[in-house]
């Protein structure tokens, strides 16, 4: 059976990426929700009613376990999903919370994601779950995401923006900093370069892709290892310019994208 991997539009495949490259056997049922886009500007009740559809489609096609790979909607739905689902349900926002629990030093960690992400505070919660004396200071930037899907990430207009969102927070003396929604690791060099070596960078769309691999073993419920994976790719409009962006990060050839009614769901 296939791993169900959704986000809100295209950005989830920064997700899909790591879980390629990290589970090379396993087979993939992605689900980008490029009809409703973007939901880190949206309400908590939309964006469960919309997981929720997406969740019942992808049970359709008889995935296994699923991964939320869209921060605002880990953030906002992933309870929620878990307590109505019966296959395993990951987020993205543990993962990375883990990850930057375990690399910082001084316990002052940033998060940068969506308006609806950093509103959520659900990195900080999850961060002091582990780490209770953290220091979290969340950064909205909601332009990187046009920014990146608009191809200009490695346009030098994009160190500019970087600028005036993160001059703040390269003022203080965080050591680790997340990278808390699904576009920004097209842009983590660049932001890499501009908090040089002081700041470690944590990427959950790998971290995420590790925990998957690790819970896929410990459950033995991994694919065996040969054969080709097959990849399917539905999103809810607008197929032909996601399958465009999809094969300008993927390494595999995405050469159809099947459009889905998800409010039938
Ligand atoms: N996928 C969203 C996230 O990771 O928060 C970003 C895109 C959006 O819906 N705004």
């Amino acid at each position: 059976a296939p791993i169900g991997v959704f986000d809100s539009g295209i950005g989830g495949l920064t997700v899909t990426r790591e879980i390629m490259r990290q589970l090379p056997d396993e087979n993939i049922v992605y689900f980008g929700d490029t009809a409703r886009v973007p939901y880190g500007s949206k309400s908590k009740e939309n964006i469960i009613r919309f997981s929720r559809q997406i969740v019942r489609f992808l049970k359709t096609c008889h995935v296994k376990a699923i991964v939320v790979a869209c921060n605002t909607a880990s953030a906002l739905a992933l309870d929620t999903l878990r307590q109505e689902t019966d296959i395993p349900v990951m987020g993205v926002v543990e993962p990375g919370a883990r990850a930057a629990v375990r690399e910082t030093r001084n316990g002052k960690i940033g998060v940068i994601g969506t308006e609806a992400t950093i509103r959520s505070e659900m990195y900080t919660q999850v961060i002091r779950r582990m780490l209770p004396d953290a220091e979290v200071i969340g950064n909205p930037c909601p332009l990187f995401v046009p920014l990146v899907e608009e191809g200009f990430a490695k346009h030098k207009i994009a160190e500019e923006v970087i600028d005036i969102y993160l001059s703040e927070l390269r003022k203080t003396d965080i050591d680790t900093m997340i990278l808390g929604c699904t576009h920004y690791p097209l842009l983590r060099s660049r932001i890499m370069e501009y908090f040089g070596d002081a700041v470690h960078i944590v990427n959950p769309a790998y971290e995420t892709a590790m925990e998957l691999k690790a819970m896929l073993e410990e459950k033995e419920m991994a694919h065996p290892v040969g054969g080709e994976a097959s990849y399917e790719f539905y999103v809810s409009d607008a197929a032909e310019k996601f399958t465009k962006f999809a094969n300008s990060i993927l390494t595999y050839d995405v050469a159809a994208t099947k459009l889905v009614n998800i409010e039938e769901y």
